[in-house]
């Protein structure tokens, strides 16, 4: 049978990702992109199809999480076998600064694409994927999280996905759905956003490296968290989809690193080694060898309320759907470094520009 798949948020990081894998998949693969002022397609160019040309399987479509006729006319359109949402205002402090539109997106949006699907009939015929998060968690329960550790969210991020996670459970059981929460932990690679943490600190450390940019500005150091690889985590998403039966997993590597030892190790892959006390470094600098002081804390980057420690479970992936990471925390820091040097040596400066 042919497959389909409609994927939400098709230009973010994972959205990326998962298209190309699909498409490697044979799938036909239609995606949901939001109109913006200026091009937001840059991570997907490398998959692009030209419309016009003759089985063109790659096709985009304007739309929005917030908007139900939108999306129930493109279910209607597209008659997906798969939806894969993944979609939202994924930035976990931005969510403090926009509270409703991240509920109204990220909660609300999930509700309005899985009563599309009922609206339509199509409860049968068409699997849904929802990108759940270790921000469900949240407040330290237990460690390592696992599927079945309770939730603290800490956040209205954290607390817009708890409704989308609970939703897409409630349609499963009361409507017989085949929808699955992919509980995934921090998950990385050159195409991150650059304002997550581990792309803000590997764009900074290119930017250094060239001279280009005088010190990085952080938030909390002492944060810890699981990270792993986009491309492996999208694996894991098709896979759900692919079970007889419908349920939730979570996607980890079971490792957690500190904020801190991420910076130090970008750092490292430029040949610069940062000193976090001793002589010349106070309590907000951490300097090199020659004093150079190269990164600093700035409180305005803090959460009214942080999630400390993350470090995922993912026994039952593995088990269930044969899935595990494939690539460490320390490589792909020095991945995403190298990537960010060739793009910062490319890039014009802007004085130049
Ligand atoms: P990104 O922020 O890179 O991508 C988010 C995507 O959603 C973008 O395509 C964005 O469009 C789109 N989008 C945002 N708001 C809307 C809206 N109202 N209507 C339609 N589209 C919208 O996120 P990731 O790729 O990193 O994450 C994918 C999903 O997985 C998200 O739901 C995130 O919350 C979740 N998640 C991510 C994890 C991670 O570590 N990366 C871990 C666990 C869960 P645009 O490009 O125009 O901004
Ligand atoms: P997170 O990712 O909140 O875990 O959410 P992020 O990279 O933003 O923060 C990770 C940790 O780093 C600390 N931090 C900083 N974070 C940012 N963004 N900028 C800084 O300057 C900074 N300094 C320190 C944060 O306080 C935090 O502790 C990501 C998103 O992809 C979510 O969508 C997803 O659900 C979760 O991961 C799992």
């Amino acid at each position: 049978m042919k497959k389909t798949a409609l994927i939400t948020g098709v230009t973010g990081q994972d959205g990326a990702y998962l298209a190309e894998l699909l498409l490697e998949k044979g799938y036909e693969v239609h995606g949901v992109k939001r109109r913006s002022s200026s091009f937001n397609t840059g991570r997907i160019e490398n998959i692009y199809q030209d419309p016009h040309t003759d089985n063109a399987r790659f096709h985009l479509h304007y739309g929005d999480l917030t908007d139900s006729t939108n999306l129930i006319r493109l279910v209607q359109q597209v008659q997906p076998t798969e939806i894969y949402n993944l979609a939202a205002q994924s930035h976990v402090a931005v969510s403090f600064e926009t509270p409703e539109y991240t509920a109204n997106a990220d909660a609300i949006g999930t509700l309005r694409l899985l009563e599309a699907i009922r609206i339509l009939g199509m409860e049968k015929t068409c699997r849904f994927y929802q990108a759940s998060t270790s921000e469900l968690y949240g407040l330290v329960q237990e460690v390592p999280q696992r599927e079945t550790t309770p939730f603290y969210p800490r956040s209205p991020y954290g607390v817009a996905k708890l409704y989308g996670y609970w939703i897409v459970v409630n349609y499963r059981e009361a409507y017989g759905m085949h929808a699955s929460n992919g509980i995934l932990f921090n998950h990385e690679s050159p195409l991150r956003g650059e304002t997550f943490v581990t792309r803000k600190i590997t764009r900074a450390v290119a930017a250094i490296k060239l001279g280009r940019q005088e010190k990085l500005w952080l938030g909390n150091l002492d944060a810890k968290r699981d990270w792993g690889h986009a491309r492996e985590y999208v694996r894991g998403m098709w896979l759900m989809l692919q079970q007889d039966e419908a349920d939730d997993y979570v996607l980890a590597t079971g490792e957690t690193t500190p904020v801190r030892t991420f910076v130090e190790w970008a750092f490292e892959d430029v040949g610069i080694t940062l000193r976090w006390e001793g002589e010349g470094v106070d309590e907000k600098g951490y300097c090199t060898e020659t004093a150079r002081c190269l990164v600093e804390v700035d409180p305005r980057y803090f959460r009214p309320t942080e999630v400390d420690l993350l470090i995922g479970d993912p026994a039952k992936a593995k088990e269930k759907l044969g899935w595990s990471h494939e690539t460490s925390v320390r490589d792909l820091a020095s991945e995403m470094v190298q990537a960010d040097l060739i793009v910062m040596e490319n890039a014009p400066i802007a004085k130049d520009a």
